[in-house]
């Protein structure tokens, strides 16, 4: 039974705290204040301008990004562009470009060694002085910069103002502010348009007339700033350590009936004017051309911009951006049952969230990956699109050890493939800087590398500090397959193939025969965990072998094998990938009946680190399972246990994707709970602290993992029994029962169909509700409705034509074939 209480949707008095008049729209954001804007504090840390990141609202359409904090007297939209970094490097030679020490590759054998006999702690002679000493970066990595501001100031007193009203629609991107002083009233807009590309903001009165003042500022330093009746501009220069970026920020002004003065200063006066629209375009000279990362004629595409923009007017640009952004929205919506609280969202919050709040975070970071990931060159960073800092937290980078493929695990299940591309770009120059790390680091000749940190000029090299060196290549060639996945786009997989296999053919060359035979990655860690062995006393993070690696590499060689397959290429390759898989460094169990993160039992049960990387077969991998290698997921479920519950954002979304993956449903929702009430800002941001975008999006996966699965392929058509049906890709060793050996699969894996689990961890809380387009691997769009716990409709629709099997409380369908454009419906009606 649906409990929407139709009388609840126009409660609200406005006298009520924290009420608002309608809530009317279950993806609108909304508050009866400004927010804190702390900008313009004196120091640039981060800690200073916590509170407008906490409380503004977010705009974007993946290349600029928009803030607004609704103040009274005084507007200040931060802007930003996905690609503006600053001191790091640009236009040097290869192998600096990617930020490699050059000839590194000799000492390896020293550094190996120093791991082969087991050199723990930080002597001179250790694994970690010696790796760092001769592996380690040495160009700077940079950070992500804040672009410019835009300042609107009126005369108006806060303190006379009444019924302030600010919000944000997710579902058409629109900002909204609107309040009386007297009897008059006054009403803004913002929005930030992809087809248009610009912030555009629209200032309205009724019984009164505005006086604003409207200035351009920015952190770096100005070489131009001036302005018309119609026009401010600005251009920059943001330093980089060589070649510093040049930009500008150009702002067109309309003052309909009032009267605009251009200021010496470089701002404009509107007096007495009943409306005002602004349009914002913003370009630097960056283009995504390695290794010179230069060339964008940033002034003439302002330009164009602009007059492009003016040509079409305030309300056609509001048309097209409505319609561009809700029909992105439209493609997946979550709705679970609950009685609106009518509540203002801090509020909401505040009151310890719930139902009303756990729907609206779903939907709300689709929002956000709609604005912070699109047609752009490079993708979604540590904050999405949105930093006003020039020394962000983690430079506000690309982390490859969880953030940054953290971002886009809910791209395809959430139905926004088009948000993916940026990551595709991204991975291009990666792995044609790679190709220079790999030689110059590793001396391995074919194939590419990439280290802990990026940025968008290409730097692939180890982390400056020994105790963090890893590889990421196989990492991010599981976010490209799993596009494929979803799509089963061959021409995109021909595209990020040679990607795939320069990943892979860097480790065939790099894994290197442990002592006892197997093959492991070294150097590497477990990131960010550290193990204590007996009596060195010191904690270490070097390690051989971490099991992730060992994971992703069977993932990764999987991947490899499907893909040729499909593209009908490189059979050698495929064979040669076969042949390692059976002799990767084993999964294991340990003594407390844990999943082993290292190969050796190092864990320790009281460990709570946020990084849980050995279950990475079990999310965002495919090859644990309780479906198929249950002594696997059992000792994964013992590893969980022992982490606990209390987490940073991101890992309470990753656990809310292990708990899904685990098949429970209370825990998955508990972990999602706590990071809905627990880990979000006023604005709904994920809180680290500070800011990090990435609990946003783990979470929304995490909510999809709880909905909907198809990570299993049935290779046994003939099989009622998932356990017989499913492919299988450990198992158990016999003369070794705590050791799980990898499994190589045959051509016929590319073919085989994808296993939907509907509603696998369904929350007992979420009684009622239903979700319409989540993706399935296989190229599927699914519909599921649920009532008292019970699936009550499933529509199943091909985007491609194709098979699966549907997988529901324990029973395996047989194998389901449908027609492009064409839908299965569940349960069949008679
Ligand atoms: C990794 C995480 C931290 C943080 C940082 C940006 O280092 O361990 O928690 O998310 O990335």
């Amino acid at each position: 039974m649906r409990q929407i209480c139709l009388a609840c949707l126009f409660v609200l008095t406005p006298s009520s705290p924290g009420t608002l008049l309608a809530a009317e729209d279950r993806l609108v954001l909304k508050y009866d204040a400004p927010g804190i804007d702390d900008l313009l504090a004196e120091s640039d840390s981060a800690a200073s301008r916590l509170g407008y990141m906490q409380t503004a609202l977010p705009l974007g359409n993946g290349r600029l990004g928009a803030m607004f904090s609704g103040g009274i007297n005084q507007e200040h939209l931060l802007i930003n562009e996905i690609t503006l970094w600053m001191n790091a490097k640009r236009g040097l030679g290869d192998v600096a470009q990617s930020g490699t020490r050059p000839g590194a590759f000799r000492n390896l054998d020293t550094v190996r060694a120093a791991y082969r006999e087991g050199k723990y702690g930080r002597g001179p002679d250790s694994m970690e002085a010696l790796s760092t000493k001769h592996l380690s970066s040495v160009e700077p990595l940079g950070n992500y910069a804040p672009f410019a501001d835009l300042l609107i100031s009126s005369d108006h007193d806060p303190a006379a103002v009444r019924r302030y009203r600010r919000s944000l629609d997710a579902r058409t991107g629109v900002g909204r502010v609107s309040y009386r002083i007297g009897d008059a009233e006054f009403e803004r807009e913002y929005f930030c348009s992809h087809p248009a590309d610009v912030v555009a903001v629209r200032y309205t009165a009724k019984g009164a007339k505005l006086n604003l003042r409207i200035a351009v500022t920015t952190q770096h330093r100005v070489t131009r700033l001036d302005s018309s009746n119609t026009r401010i501009t600005l251009v920059a220069e943001c330093p980089m350590a060589k070649d510093d970026v040049a930009f500008m920020q150009a702002v067109y002004v309309d003052a309909t009936d009032g009267k605009a003065t251009p200021l010496s200063d470089g701002s404009l006066a509107v007096a007495e004017a009943t409306a005002i629209t602004i349009f914002l375009a913003g370009y630097s000279d960056y283009l995504p051309i390695y290794p010179t990362f230069k060339g964008r004629d940033f002034a003439a595409d302002c330009e164009q911009t602009l007059s492009a923009a003016v040509a079409q007017g305030y309300d056609a640009l509001r048309t097209a951006h409505t319609a561009d952004v809700s029909a992105l929205m439209d493609r997946c919506r979550l709705t679970l049952d609950h009685q609106p609280s009518g509540l203002t969202t801090d509020r909401l919050l505040a009151a310890g969230g719930g139902i009303e709040l756990e729907e609206l975070y779903f939907n709300y970071a689709r929002y956000l990956q709609v604005c912070c990931s699109r047609d752009a060159p490079a993708p979604s960073n540590l904050q999405g699109i949105w930093n006003a800092d020039l020394s962000p937290a983690w430079n506000c980078d690309y982390h490859t050890d969880i953030n940054v493929q953290m971002n886009y695990w809910m791209v395809n299940p959430a139905n926004l493939p088009g948000s993916f591309r940026p990551f595709v770009e991204w991975a291009k120059v990666l792995a044609e800087s790679g190709r220079h790390t790999a030689r110059e680091t590793f001396g391995v000749s074919k194939g590419w590398c990439m280290g802990v940190n990026g940025n968008v000029y290409g730097f692939t090299a180890q982390n400056p500090h020994g105790r963090r060196h890893q590889q990421a290549a196989h990492w991010i060639a599981q976010n490209l397959f799993e596009h494929y996945a979803y799509s089963q786009d061959q021409a995109y997989l021909a595209e990020v193939y040679p990607i795939l296999k320069g990943a892979a053919e860097f480790f065939i060359e790099f894994l290197a025969p442990w002592k006892d035979g197997s093959l492991v990655v070294y150097p590497t860690w477990s990131p960010e965990n550290a193990y204590l062995v007996g009596q060195h006393g010191r904690l270490n993070k070097q390690a051989y072998g971490a099991s992730w690696d060992q994971q992703l590499l069977l993932n990764l060689f999987i991947d490899c094998i499907e893909a040729s397959t499909v593209l009908d290429r490189d059979q050698e390759f495929r064979e040669t990938l076969r042949g390692l898989i059976p002799k990767l460094c084993p999964q294991k169990t340990g003594k407390h009946g844990q999943l082993q993160e290292w190969p050796e039992d190092w864990d320790d049960p009281k460990d709570k680190h946020r990084h849980i990387s050995h279950l990475i077969a079990l999310h965002p991998g495919r090859d644990i399972s309780p479906l198929t290698t249950e002594e696997l997921a059992e000792a994964a479920l013992v590893t969980m246990s022992h982490r606990g519950d209390r987490s940073t954002g991101w890992s309470s979304g990753w656990k809310t994707c292990f708990w899904a993956r685990l098949h429970n449903g209370a825990k998955a929702h508990q972990l999602y709970r706590f990071l809905t009430a627990q880990r979000a800002y006023p604005n709904l941001f994920d809180y680290h602290p500070p800011f990090q975008i990435d609990g946003n999006f783990g979470g929304a996966a995490g909510v999809c993992e709880m909905l909907l699965q198809s990570h299993l392929r049935s290779i046994n058509s003939s099989s009622p029994d998932i356990r017989r049906a499913a492919f299988v890709a450990y198992a158990q060793d016999a003369a070794n029962p705590s050791h799980f050996l990898p499994i190589a699969p045959d051509d016929a894996l590319a073919r085989a169909p994808y296993i939907l689990h509907l509603l696998p961890a369904l929350p007992p809380a979420w009684t009622g509700g239903k979700v319409t387009g989540l993706r399935a691997r296989g190229g599927f769009e699914v519909d599921l409705e649920w009532g008292q716990g019970e699936l009550t409709h499933a529509t199943i629709r091909s985007l491609n034509g194709g098979a699966f099997r549907i997988f529901y409380e324990g029973t395996l369908s047989e194998v389901i074939a449908v027609e492009q454009g064409e839908s299965f419906v569940w349960p069949l009606s008679n």
